[in-house]
């Protein structure tokens, strides 16, 4: 990713043709936005659900339950939309559910959607974990692979068929996670029948957080005009004082079409304009987007409006689509990371989606409170460990300046038979999806491809060298890394990345109990990383167990003082060496979060700073400390933000 300066202008005008090259998608997934052309109508709420506790939980395909309301095949019971299910209900065998689940719920689509066949109605779910079967009144619309990225199915012409008919949605979800899965899993059947009763399986998974199901973001009915804006992508730059947007737009069903392309400021005003498909707009005195704590105005996103107009023998279309635009770049050199030519230093947090009764469902109360706790913090990153976020966060994160580092669901890849072409092709198309999701983020800035796989493995060379050049191939705007864990030695996917992520736990599951020898073992770690593969290195996880209000000193395992302990022997290493070529710190983690049952774990994994409930530790003040006084020193500080700061 290193570039010589005033290489970017011929780097950029190259893009395109590689992101078109690359991706296998042939369809845009816009986030639905309302305009003047279009419209959407939030389904969140009570769904009927039913799990289907057949033997081989196949009888809502066997007696085609999407034919029929749910409640006439069988009892059904409330499920909230968006939640995972397993912790609605007090029933652990819905809590452990493993197959097929089915909810269903009708809609009610506003009749001028149909009256008006130039209405394109479109159904869209933001994410549903893992295997998702939709259709609408018996006729299947869609299926999607995949637990974290959206699915969608126009169903205009389904519907105008029997206007009388309701809008029944019915969504089979099953959480079943195979080898060639992403993340992959397996699924154990016991056979003793000394221990187990006839037919008794487990799902074995390879990652540490709980494989929560169900229907985790909204589902929306969303419009847009017959001839529509399909997709965009925008590139973005500067040179001295003036930013370039360069974007590209895909248009469907237009027939003698006509664009207009407005970039316009937070104030609502047109900076620059086009008529173009695609074309390049120049921004004189331009705002950048900058990183929260980097700058006394972070997350500046202009607007860009764009507006096509087209007509086939019926009739004439306008559709309206404006999508935020953040203009930044970003560089890796051997030593650094740069945001806007800027030396970068990520001070942040790994998250997950995760909370007491929802799961890993969507909740606008809880990616609030996040959002404070993580400026609170003074944190100006996070990793999306191990899986897309919901959108909504990703354009939290472009607002409020929060850079992203992008991970896919790549995580637990550790059984050779993961390594086949199934799950290789596999994990090349969830990359598409993600890239085509998520490209148009200024605060994404790195992708990560996988967290922690057996990358010793023979196999794992190849694969990791194909996932990494897809994706470099499909944005070659921005750097892509693997997450490694502290074994250098051993790493497959390093030779092909920009960054180099490591994930250590000395002192935890190195030398448990042995604090003092933190700081050789982590100095150790960078020196042979960086010696080996001469790349910035991120410490990507590092971390300690704690129950909150335990409590020992001298410090035992699993109080509040030895998570302090860790803390503070890592920081001291990454001071020294961030003077080198260390470019960020992640903690492992945010907040406490569930995982599945086992030894190690007590209800769920204790390694956040906050708890579940997103209440600090005594860690969480060390943290803030440290991230107030790196952001004092690295960035420029808004005056209300002025270490100490007054939180
Ligand atoms: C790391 C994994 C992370 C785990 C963490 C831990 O990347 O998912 O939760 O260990 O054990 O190796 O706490």
């Amino acid at each position: 990713m290193a570039r010589p300066e005033g290489l970017g202008v011929f780097r950029l005008s190259c893009l395109f043709a590689v992101f078109e090259a690359a991706c296998l998608l042939d369809t845009g997934m816009l986030f639905p936005r309302e305009s003047s052309s279009r419209e959407v109508k939030e389904l969140n709420g009570v769904w009927n659900f039913r799990a289907d506790r057949s033997p081989n939980r196949n009888r809502g395909f066997e007696r085609a339950w999407y034919k029929r309301r749910l409640a006439e095949t069988g009892p059904v019971i409330d499920m909230p939309v968006p939640a995972s299910y397993n912790d609605i209900t007090q029933d652990p065998t819905l809590r452990d559910f493993i197959g097929w689940v089915w909810y269903e719920r009708e809609a009610v689509v506003p009749g001028r959607w149909i009256a008006d066949e130039g209405t394109r109605i479109v159904v869209r779910v933001g994410s549903a974990h893992y295997y998702s079967v939709m259709w609408v009144n018996g006729v299947k619309v869609t299926e999607h692979k995949g637990g974290h990225l959206p699915f969608e199915a126009e169903i205009g012409a389904l519907l105008r068929k029997d206007p009388t008919q309701p809008c029944r949605i019915t969504i089979a979800v099953n959480n079943t996670l195979s080898l060639d899965t992403l993340p992959p899993g397996s699924i154990q059947h016991m056979s003793d029948k000394t221990k187990y009763p006839d037919g008794y399986f487990v799902q074995s998974i390879f990652f540490d957080f709980f494989n929560y199901a169900g229907i985790h973001r909204s589902v929306l009915l969303y419009t847009t005009p017959k001839a529509y804006v399909d997709d965009i992508t925008v590139v973005t730059n500067f040179f001295d004082n003036t930013g370039l947007v360069q974007y590209k737009l895909s248009v469907r069903d237009a027939v003698s079409a006509t664009i207009s392309v407005t970039l316009m400021d937070k104030g609502g005003h047109c900076v620059a304009s086009s008529s173009e498909l695609s074309g390049d707009l120049k921004v004189k005195d331009v705002n950048l987007w900058w990183p929260y704590l980097m700058h006394e105005n972070p997350g500046y996103l202009y607007s860009l409006e764009v507006r096509l107009k087209a007509a086939d023998e019926k009739s004439a279309y306008e559709d309206v689509y404006t999508l935020p635009v953040g203009i930044r770049t970003v560089n890796v050199t051997s030593t650094q990371f740069l945001i806007n030519n800027k030396p970068f230093y990520f001070h942040g947090v790994n998250k997950h989606e995760d909370s007491d009764i929802r799961g890993k469902g969507f909740d606008w109360p809880l990616i609030v409170k996040d959002f404070n706790l993580l400026k609170w913090l003074g944190a100006n990153s996070f990793r999306t460990s191990h899986y897309p976020y919901a959108e909504e966060i990703m354009q939290m994160c472009d607002r409020h300046g929060i850079v992203v580092i992008d991970e896919c669901p790549g995580v637990g890849i550790k059984d050779i038979r993961s390594f086949g072409n199934a799950s290789l092709t596999n994990h090349l198309v969830v990359m598409d999806e993600l890239v085509r999701r998520d490209k148009n983020h200024p605060s994404v800035v790195m992708w990560s491809v996988a967290n922690e796989p057996a990358a010793e493995m023979p196999p794992a060379d190849f694969y990791f060298k194909t996932v990494i050049q897809h994706t470099k191939a499909l944005d070659p705007t921005r750097p892509v890394t693997f997450v490694s864990d502290s074994n250098y030695a051993r790493d497959k996917g390093a030779p092909y990345v920009d960054v180099i992520c490591v994930n250590s736990y000395f002192s935890w599951y190195h030398d448990p109990g042995h604090l003092e020898l933190i700081p050789l073992q982590l100095n150790t770690q960078f020196e042979n990383w960086y010696r080996k593969y001469q790349k910035p290195i991120i410490q990507s996880e590092y971390g300690a167990d704690t129950v909150p209000g335990l409590h020992s000193d001298p410090p035992v395992m699993f109080t509040e003082e030895y998570q302090n302990i860790v803390l503070k022997n890592y920081h001291k290493v990454f001071d020294e060496k961030k003077k080198q070529y260390v470019i960020g710190e992640l903690i492992w983690n945010f907040a406490d979060f569930m995982t599945s049952q086992g030894v190690l774990r007590v209800v769920g994994n204790k390694k956040g700073v906050f708890t579940r409930q997103r209440q600090p530790k005594a860690a969480a003040f060390i943290l803030k400390e440290r991230y107030w006084r790196l952001a004092n020193e690295t960035g420029i500080l808004p005056p209300w933000t002025k270490y100490p700061c007054s939180f």
